[in-house]
């Protein structure tokens, strides 16, 4: 009887031990696969192209430009003081660490020297003043570091990792000539490929349009898909799933995929809800506290491209546990009536876009569908159909729900929350989950394009979805000339890399207050290469 108790008593502790972490049987052999699928690194050593000088010009993007001043040995054949300020053009965004060499002139150095240098991505970033500070952000991104040196000569390598072109080297308080030679980077990416080019014969707008597009995706894939390599340099879930895309139609390395989904389910909170962001180091560990709830509902679409992609059915159903914890999280915000009430719970976040005003309530509504209706797909390919069948019954009680609830039929357009919000990315969501057939959502894409007052994306991240739901309404012109304006309005001021936010009516947009601290080889803008590749016949006339 005794050994009756002692028994059952074990197998209720054993259970609240396997409740406590709904991910208990996986977590270690996830974290296993994660490790052994890292990327290697590839890396190259890379040389200034040319000296720059900043010239103010209101028509150039954020009011500076570059032009060409001199050659990278005029800098080493002359003692650095007399070039106080000079700035080194690499010619390309690059991402790794710096060396340079001093070496004495004349004089036999007789103090230490302290040298500021500056690295930014682009001219505007280099140019504007860092301090007082007024970034949402920690000041501690923008890349400018000052190093003491103590002995000349001496070969130093910055240890820290930038991401940039330019590089602004300043004396503070020196007494003696010295040349600084040999300036090099030491870039690193985890793209072993050659850069897959258009053939030569297409137009010449897309085909720069897409290697800015190719170099962005390239800076970004280190040994996770990092957002940006100069900020936030972390897995975003977002920005895997826009990454792992372009990468999809180009250097096809599914293995950098299937390791940031590993990484992801290892690091999924206790409950099985994803976190939204991870870091690699010094160990693998999340950013607790931080979740996304669109995010963790495209965890599963990303899945299923990559099912995709690979046909790696054995990862999928490995990983099969994440995919029904997220959709059963989102699920916990549903109302009797299936409509999504983010306000139900306040742990959650609901990203879409950078745009605070956007009321969240009909988008989320969508990718609910939407991701719920990939899941449901997915599920039909590894055989289970009861679990299809179940999410394609919620998607499309949910897709009736907010049609009664949120479409205003005299208008043809979606409208969310109280105020009755009339939105791009309400509409966008809405054409992306099925809620609109492709007559309505060409109708409600042409509305909202036509009034001023309709909230428009103001970010590279909630464009691709604008373009994503054109070509799925067959607005296949139009989604063309959109593709060429807003990505082409980058490259026509001068992108090397795409940037994290651009709003063709402000070069000074930043959701941190501060425009330097945007990144501008960010992840989420890559997408051309995605669209470009997936669809030839729209974007090449092929
Ligand atoms: C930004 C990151 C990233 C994005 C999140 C929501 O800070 O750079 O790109 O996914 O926010």
């Amino acid at each position: 009887m005794k050994r009756n108790i002692l028994f059952i008593l074990f197998c209720i502790c054993l259970v609240n031990l396997y409740a406590a972490d709904v991910y208990a049987p996986w977590r270690q052999s996830w974290l296993e696969k994660a490790y052994a699928t890292t990327p290697e690194l590839v890396k190259s050593l890379v040389k200034p192209l040319r000296l720059v000088k900043p010239c103010r010009d209101e028509s150039a993007f954020q009011g500076w430009r570059m032009d060409p001043s001199g050659d990278v040995s005029d800098l080493y054949a002359n003692p650095i003081n007399e070039q106080n300020g000079v700035v080194i053009d690499f010619g390309e965004h690059i991402t790794g660490c710096c060396s340079f060499t001093l070496k004495p002139s004349k004089h036999v150095p007789d103090a230490p020297v302290r040298l500021k240098f500056t690295f930014a991505e682009v001219p505007g970033e280099l140019m504007a003043s860092y301090d007082p500070y007024t970034g949402g952000l920690s000041r501690a991104w923008l890349q400018d570091e000052v190093v003491t040196v103590n002995t000349i000569p001496c070969t130093i390598t910055i240890p820290r990792r930038v991401a940039f072109r330019y590089v602004k080297i300043e004396l503070m308080g020196n007494f003696y000539d010295f040349y600084l030679t040999d300036i090099n980077c030491e870039t690193t990416t985890s793209v072993s490929r050659p850069i897959p080019q258009l053939p030569e014969y297409i137009d010449d707008k897309i085909k720069r349009i897409y290697n800015v597009g190719i170099n962005t995706l390239k800076e970004c894939m280190q040994t996770v898909y990092e957002d940006g390599p100069k900020r936030d340099r972390r897995l975003w879930i977002g920005d895997l799933y826009l990454e792992a895309l372009a990468n999809m139609y180009s250097f096809e390395n599914y293995d950098i995929t299937k390791h940031c989904l590993y990484v992801l389910a290892a690091l999924a909170r206790e409950d099985g809800l994803l976190h939204a962001t991870v870091f690699e180091r010094p160990e693998l560990h999340p950013q607790t506290g931080t979740h996304i709830v669109d995010y963790s509902l495209l965890y599963n679409v990303a899945l299923f491209d990559y099912l995709r992609a690979t046909d790696d059915k054995e990862t999928v159903r490995d990983l099969w546990p994440v995919v029904k914890e997220q959709i059963k999280f989102a699920c916990k915000y549903l109302e009797s009536d299936y409509i999504y009430n983010p306000s139900k719970e306040q742990e959650m976040w609901i990203f879409f876009d950078w745009t605070e005003e956007l009321d969240r309530r009909v988008p989320i509504q969508g990718a609910m569908i939407y991701s719920l209706n990939n899941s449901a797909e997915m599920a039909r390919i590894l055989g289970y159909d009861k679990l299809a069948q179940e999410w394609e019954q919620l998607a499309k009680n949910m897709g009736k729900a907010v049609r009664k609830a949120n479409y205003d039929s005299k208008r043809g357009i979606f409208v969310s929350g109280p105020d009755k919000q009339v939105s791009y990315i309400s509409q966008i969501w809405m054409i992306l989950a099925g809620v609109m057939t492709q007559e309505e959502g060409t109708e409600a894409l042409n509305y909202v394009f036509a009034d001023e007052d309709a909230l428009y994306p103001g970010t590279p991240y909630a464009y691709h979805y604008l373009i994503e739901a054109m070509i799925k309404c067959g607005m296949y012109r139009e989604a063309k000339e959109r593709l060429l304006a807003y990505w082409g309005g980058m490259v026509d001021k001068g992108a090397d890399t795409f940037w994290e936010v651009y709003d063709p009516n402000d070069d000074f947009r930043s959701p941190y207050n501060f425009y330097p601290v945007n990144s501008y080889c960010h992840a989420w803008s890559c997408t051309p290469v995605y669209f470009i590749n997936k669809y030839p016949e729209i974007f090449l006339g092929l």
